[in-house]
């Protein structure tokens, strides 16, 4: 016999990014860090593993296999099943009087001798000569010992029904292995909740938590009343299909932002459990989350708990232990001292019931520290509630990354379990918990990028390859917990480009462009495919810019001509109504949609240097949040107040967010918007100072000792500067810092030499988007753009973009003549300015992203 399982790759490719920067700076000031993409984010642990043809998931404790030896299993086995438990879960396999028995045994005794371990769901499995034997240690680790011989008979290595032989002796680390529905938004469908708890079963997972915060049956404010017949009567489908799967289907209520602490609400809540006893529940959960006022006192909270394990868990005799979910789950804000509450549930808190705990944070890995913490407070083993793959907090992104974070020396006198809370997407969710599966039962083993390539073939094996391309690049969260993304991926900027860079990048682009079709022909998971779709449309999108951006680039480098780059440029940009749609379906946000809007704005900028003969204004974020030298930080210069950049965690006094504008200019005029959308926004620096920089070092004030003001304008004498930033000062807030503007040097319509004339000709307050030296804004126009002609002006260039029908553009004299007329279908013009031509004209339907004035 020999086992398995040798790293033969490690795929892992660094996850440094070479940080490009536009213009020269001194290599050690600390700013220049932030012109590049570097961000900080724990890179995936493990690595591929050759399985031998032999996948089983989650990973068996002890597997020997004798491949020399075969059991031909091709013309059925013959079903012993003494205690007749299992008749529904062997219809993976031919069944046959003849065949060569399987023999499906348990009971602690018997599995004692086989040297099974005493626990819940541990079991031994045999193929040999004699046939297939399972022992489990109760009915639930039979049930496991057949879906490891159900993975057994479909890998590879068991082609034409003759399965190699095997000894497993198999048992799981961590007694509660599953899941939370505890999400904000959509509750799964009932379709889906039957689909995951067959998952659940066939990986060995045996919670399934029923807490979907928008069921208001679950909460506020219908906790009291009793589900209306429908959802009972699923509910009730629910328990049998847990049943089935040997899967504790846990209820649980979520009463405290409106319990009332007498007798009257005791009666309210045992009511409601009874009712729920009568559809057959027979585990219960009270969750203390997420309220507020007296729900949160943790002595009644204790007393409740205590009160009902003693009148309805026991007295009951068939109803499982009572979970909670304190309103201290998370050590950001729980009460440290003998005093708080997790110190009070030790002291106080019947040892039966479990304790929720989502670590240091609300969305945090699972550390020996953090139970450390919580579990010398609460005198048990706290039950990890791993808020994770949920996106209710960011709606905009679809997790498929690697499962990692939890810490692989854990034991069952460390953490009870775990219990992940995954996606409103329940299907999409599936890669995730196959991870957890895999985590939970066989802790030391677990090893992350490995089950990620095993999950991937287990979800969509007809496409695996198209599915491993999205979901690489479909992983981080941008926010506080960051997941590693696109690690195989190269980026580079402009100044970087090399054949061989571009050459893997562009091959890279090309399988994300192609991904999404293939996915759509194949997969046969339509549910999956139905939830993955709006993020596979946005893909493919990206795929094709990323392209277009590579061949720009080439164009750029080989120095193409203005009149043949401009067409191709503004091609690729993406229109406001594009952009919403990527934002709201989000992926590759790590490096793929950075790699594409540097690439822009290096050849934006570039070419704008190279078409105003100076280089202009850039604007880029800065500060000193990781996040602030993101890409997140554009819908600060997006012109767009209702969008915002966000630091994403907690300010301190001290932090600052910034603007670098690429060179030193002179700067007259700045206006900051904070807060994310309102002006009563508790995201934002209530103490701050406006400054400016030359060198990033020496900072000098605007406006100083800015008190809860949202809306900063400064204007004055213009200050050379090539940073501005806003930066908090004392303060007791630790709220996030949210901003929607950071102008510099806005231009303002009523002041520029220009006007709209005709009946829609669009919208005056747009018209700075024409002169404001950026490429990435457009003036809409249909109908006449007029401005004057400054002295001395010799060319201008019109670069357009959405010409259906051609331009008309008129020179004028100051006294009305026309001097000169032209057309144009072109989206880049470029013509010489008339003798005597005081007035110019541009009338058509047409989108005028910058005129430029020589
Ligand atoms: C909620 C949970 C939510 C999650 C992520 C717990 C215990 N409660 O901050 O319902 O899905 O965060 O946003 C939560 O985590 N509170």
């Amino acid at each position: 016999m020999n086992t398995l399982n040798k790293c033969f790759s490690t795929a892992a490719f660094s996850v440094l990014l070479l940080g490009g920067t536009l213009s020269a700076q001194e290599p050690d000031f600390d700013l220049s860090a932030q012109r590049s993409e570097i961000q900080t984010v724990a890179p995936v642990p493990g690595c591929r593993l050759d399985h031998g043809g032999i996948v089983i998931n989650p990973t068996p404790q002890q597997m020997g296999i004798d491949s020399t030896q075969r059991l031909d299993i091709s013309r059925g086995l013959c079903l012993k099943d003494p205690a007749g438990c299992f008749a529904e879960d062997v219809d993976f396999v031919k069944l046959a009087d003849k065949g060569p028995r399987l023999e499906i045994l348990f009971g602690a005794k018997r599995a004692a001798r086989q040297g099974v371990k005493p626990v819940s769901g541990a079991y031994r499995l045999t193929v040999d000569a004699r046939g297939v034997t399972i022992t489990g240690y109760d009915e639930c680790g039979a049930f496991y010992g057949l879906q490891t011989l159900r993975q057994l008979i479909a890998s590879p290595a068991s082609a034409g029904g003759r399965i190699p032989h095997v000894t497993v002796n198999d048992y799981p680390d961590l007694p509660s292995r599953g899941v939370v529905e505890g999400f904000y938004g959509t509750p799964w469908s009932h379709e889906v909740r039957m689909s995951l708890i067959n998952f659940y079963g066939r990986f060995k997972l045996n919670t399934y938590i029923y807490g979907p915060k928008d069921d208001p049956y679950h909460s506020c404010p219908d906790w009291r009343k009793p589900y209306p017949e429908q959802e009972a009567m699923q509910i009730r489908e629910l328990v049998d299909a847990c049943r089935r799967n040997r899967v504790d289907f846990v209820w649980a209520i979520h009463p405290g932002q409106d319990i009332r602490w007498n007798e009257e609400d005791y009666r309210n809540l045992v009511g409601k459990f009874e009712r729920m006893y009568e559809l057959g529940v027979r585990s219960f959960a009270i969750f203390f989350d997420d309220i507020s006022g007296e729900g949160t006192d943790p002595e009644r909270q204790v007393a409740l708990l205590n009160r009902l394990t003693e009148e309805f868990v026991r007295a009951k005799g068939d109803v499982a232990p009572l979970v909670v979910c304190p309103t201290d789950y998370s050590r950001l804000w729980a009460n440290p001292t003998p005093q708080g509450s997790l110190s009070i549930y030790g002291r106080k808190l019947d040892p039966s019931v479990r304790v929720f705990w989502t670590g240091d944070v609300v969305c945090s890995d699972l550390t020996p520290e953090t139970l450390e913490w919580v579990d010398s407070r609460i005198c048990r083993p706290a039950y990890f509630w791993w808020n994770y793959p949920v996106t209710d907090y960011a709606r905009h992104i679809m997790l498929q990354g690697p499962v990692y974070g939890l810490d692989t020396t854990l034991t069952a006198q460390q953490v009870c379990g775990i219990a992940s809370n995954p996606m409103e997407h329940g299907e999409a969710s599936k890669l995730a918990l196959y991870g957890v599966a895999d985590y939970a039962w066989n802790v030391e083993a677990y090893n992350a990028l490995d089950n990620w390539e095993r999950g991937l073939g287990e979800l969509i094996p007809e496409a695996r390859e198209a599915y491993r391309t999205f979901a690489i690049h479909s992983a981080d969260t941008e926010s506080g917990y960051r997941r590693d993304e696109s690690w195989e991926t190269r980026t580079f900027r402009l100044d970087e480009w090399t054949a061989p860079a571009a050459a893997a990048l562009r091959a890279e682009f090309e399988r994300v462009e192609q991904a999404p079709a293939i996915l759509e022909a194949r997969c046969t998971n339509r549910a999956l495919l139905g939830e993955l779709r709006p993020w596979l449309d946005e893909f493919a999108r990206l795929g094709a810019r990323g392209l277009r951006a590579l061949d720009l680039m080439e164009a750029f480098r080989a120095g193409a001509d203005d009149a043949a780059f401009w067409p191709q440029y503004e091609a690729n940009l993406m229109s406001a109504a594009e952009r919403r749609s990527y934002e709201a379906h989000r992926s590759g946000t790590m490096k793929l949609q950075p790699f594409y809007q540097q690439a822009m704005d290096d050849m934006g900028y570039g070419w704008m240097e190279r078409m105003l003969g100076r280089r202009p204004m850039t604007l880029r974020g800065i500060g000193s949040f990781a996040s602030a030298h993101t890409l997140q930080t554009r819908p600060m210069f997006d012109n767009d107040s209702t969008t915002y950049y966000t630091s994403g965690i907690s300010q301190k006094p001290g932090d600052w967010i910034g603007v670098d504008l690429g060179g030193v200019h002179g700067v007259g005029e700045v206006l900051v918007l904070q807060g994310r959308n309102s002006t009563k926004d508790v995201d934002y620096f209530d103490h701050a100072v406006l400054e400016y920089s030359v060198d990033g070092r020496q900072w000098s004030p605007l406006l100083d000792e800015l008190d809860k003001q949202y809306v900063i304008r400064w204007t004055g004498s213009p200050v050379e500067a090539r940073y501005v930033r806003l930066r908090g000062l004392d303060s007791k807030r630790t709220n996030h810092v949210a901003i929607r503007s950071f102008e510099v040097n806005p231009l303002h319509a009523d002041r520029l030499p220009a006007r709209l004339s005709g009946s829609d000709a669009g919208d005056e307050s747009r018209l700075p988007y024409a002169f404001d030296e950026r490429l990435d804004t457009s003036l809409p126009l249909s109908g006449t753009l007029e401005l004057s002609v400054r002295p001395g002006t010799e060319q201008y260039t019109l670069l357009m973009g959405g010409l259906d029908a051609p331009v008309r553009i008129e020179q004028l004299s100051a006294d009305g003549e026309v001097l000169e007329r032209d057309e144009t279908g072109n989206s880049f013009f470029r013509f010489a300015v008339a003798k005597g031509t005081a007035t110019l004209r541009v009338t058509g339907d047409v989108e005028i992203f910058e005129v430029i004035a020589r």
